[in-house]
């Protein structure tokens, strides 16, 4: 466990500094937009397994993320048990049934017709891992006593925005996957009370007929995303 009581500010140099110019600065930027921008949710799975040490490099990567108070709130639970993932797929096609039938309500589902989704979620089965993500809303000290987390959305936000970078960057693709309410994940993966999933993140490698929706690619330019004030 994280024994936070014990631990009081000591500042340290700087490690790993990346020394680089305004050119090598441009240069590394557009590289990561280059490799980013090719980066899509995909339904269709290979029926290829994936090693689970990439996964685990995956995660570690996303638990490098910056937290609220550096608590760290979260945990990763990876699935490729595939009786588990057949499960999970019940029971989120039983939320989402009640969701496309009119729970979402209309605009909603209209948002999502360009998208192309429905009820039936059966990349959560063919998808050889699914990661789910819990968000810790407190910690345990040693003794047992609880202490607050901070910023848990924002947190667990940014750890999931590195997962998903991370799979991207292995050669993965990924879905990720919100069915509410999620809290059979609870029961279903042995997580605590003091947890809420906040997300399946099914990953494999893409089907060789994967495809994904045309307005996927339809990103929003530049000018309409940022103003500056200099
Ligand atoms: N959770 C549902 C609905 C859904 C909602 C949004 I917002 C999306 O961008 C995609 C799907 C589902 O997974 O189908």
């Amino acid at each position: 466990m994280f024994a936070r009581d014990k631990i009081t500010y000591t500042p340290i140099d700087l490690p790993d500094r990346l020394d680089y110019g305004p050119a090598e600065s441009l240069e590394a930027a557009r590289t990561f937009y280059d490799q980013m921008k090719r980066r899509h949710t995909v339904r269709d799975y290979a029926d290829a397994p994936v090693d689970r040490a990439v996964i685990e490099e995956c995660i570690r990567t996303a638990g490098t993320a910056p937290s609220g108070a550096n608590h760290q709130p979260w945990h990763f639970v990876a699935v490729s048990d595939p009786a588990m993932k057949k499960q999970i797929r019940e029971a989120a096609e039983a939320e989402e049934q009640k969701f496309y039938e009119g729970g979402a309500g209309d605009e909603w589902l209209q948002a999502l017709e360009p998208i192309g989704t429905n009820d039936q979620k059966p990349h959560l089965e063919e998808a050889p891992w699914l990661v789910v993500v819990f968000a810790q809303r407190w910690g345990y000290f040693e003794d047992g006593t609880r202490f607050k987390n901070y910023y848990v959305p924002e947190s667990t936000g940014f750890a999931c925005g590195f997962l998903l970078a991370a799979f991207h960057h292995a050669g993965l693709v990924t879905l990720t996957h919100t069915p509410n309410p999620m809290k059979f994940l609870n029961g279903m993966l042995d997580r605590p009370d003091s947890e809420k999933p906040v997300m399946i993140v099914a990953v494999g490698k893409a089907a060789k007929d994967a495809k994904v929706p045309a307005v996927a690619k339809i990103k929003k330019p530049l000018d309409e995303i940022m103003s500056t004030k200099e």
